[in-house]
């Protein structure tokens, strides 16, 4: 009930673990991942999953989590797509004695009581290391060089966070400068449409950060379609290095991936299981993750699980 259209797997036995989750929405190659994650790890640690896709908008969500209190489900899982605006339905989770645990994005709600866990990737520390390999590949020349930020979705955490770290660490040189910077959604055609207007106001443009590898791939063709080369006209660093960017890494079209890891279910599990159980859990989780140059992709790729 609830319009949020879920879809039962998992464990069926009456004491088995019931988990309402609330997912952003299938925007990325990187979020089907991240919810085919969240799905077999379900199956395989017997809980019950109710899942529903919120489709970018957090009134799907909200709806989706009162709906799951409504059915009393033992825990709430959701990947808040913007952070603000939680406190209320949070809220009503804490006060119906649901424990609710926070994946992949942070919400920016003062009352961290309302939630027993977050896990997810540091977000500020991608922009950061996105920063860093910029500085290093200009460390020689002392030319300006003309960026173009495609941030995510707006108010969302790794929008927020990716654009303030990659920010903090060019920031310490003048040469760089952001041209331009807007969003493209985390979506690939949303990339593209964002990109062909860059080409068009931007006359010069040496480097694209986009927050995600999809933004990145919608680029790629907006920018051969206007008879550059990416990956040489145009610098392009991307984050999440799902498969499709690996492949565009290793083939020349990106320059430096940042690794955001979508494998998130087996953890999430853990944690509900102890949550339920009234164990104690760290506040905080935080992914592993790596960085991927062009070779590095070669060689990654084959083994790639997403
Ligand atoms: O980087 C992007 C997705 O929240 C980390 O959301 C996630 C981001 C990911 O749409 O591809």
């Amino acid at each position: 009930s609830g319009g949020s259209g879920g879809t039962e797997g998992g464990g069926s036995g009456g004491d088995s673990i019931v988990m309402g989750f609330s997912q952003v929405g299938a925007e990325s190659g990187w979020r089907t991942a991240n919810t085919k994650s969240v799905q077999e790890a379900a199956k395989q640690a017997g809980i019950t999953l109710r899942f529903s896709d919120a489709q970018q908008k957090q009134e799907n969500q909200i709806k989706a989590i009162r709906s799951y209190i409504q059915q009393k489900v033992d825990v709430i899982a959701f990947s808040p797509v913007v952070e603000s605006g939680w406190d209320t339905v949070l809220k009503e989770a804490k006060d119906a004695n649901i424990p609710v645990i926070l994946t992949d994005r942070a919400v920016d709600s003062a009352d961290t009581s309302l939630y027993k866990s977050f896990l997810g990737s540091d977000f500020v520390e991608e922009g950061k290391k996105a920063g860093q390999w910029l500085v290093e590949e200009y460390k020689d020349s002392s030319e300006t060089v003309n960026i173009v930020e495609l941030q995510g979705t707006t108010g969302s955490a790794p929008a927020n966070d990716r654009k303030a770290g990659f920010a903090e660490v060019i920031g310490a040189d003048q040469k760089f400068k952001i041209v331009a910077s807007q969003t493209g959604d985390f979506t690939r055609a949303k990339g593209k449409e964002v990109m062909d207007a860059f080409l068009k106001a931007q006359p010069d443009i040496d480097v694209l950060y986009a927050h995600n590898d999809d933004m990145g791939l919608g680029a790629i063709e907006a920018i051969e379609g206007a008879g550059k080369v990416p990956g040489k006209d145009i610098k392009i660093i991307t984050v999440d290095a799902v498969k499709d960017g690996m492949q565009a890494l290793a083939d020349g079209k990106i320059n430096y991936i940042v690794e955001c890891s979508p494998l998130l279910g087996p953890q999430l599990m853990d944690l509900a299981k102890k949550v339920v159980a009234g164990e104690s859990v760290p506040a905080r989780v935080v992914t592993e993750e790596t960085t991927f140059t062009q070779e590095q992709a070669k060689e990654a790729l084959p083994s790639r699980q997403y």
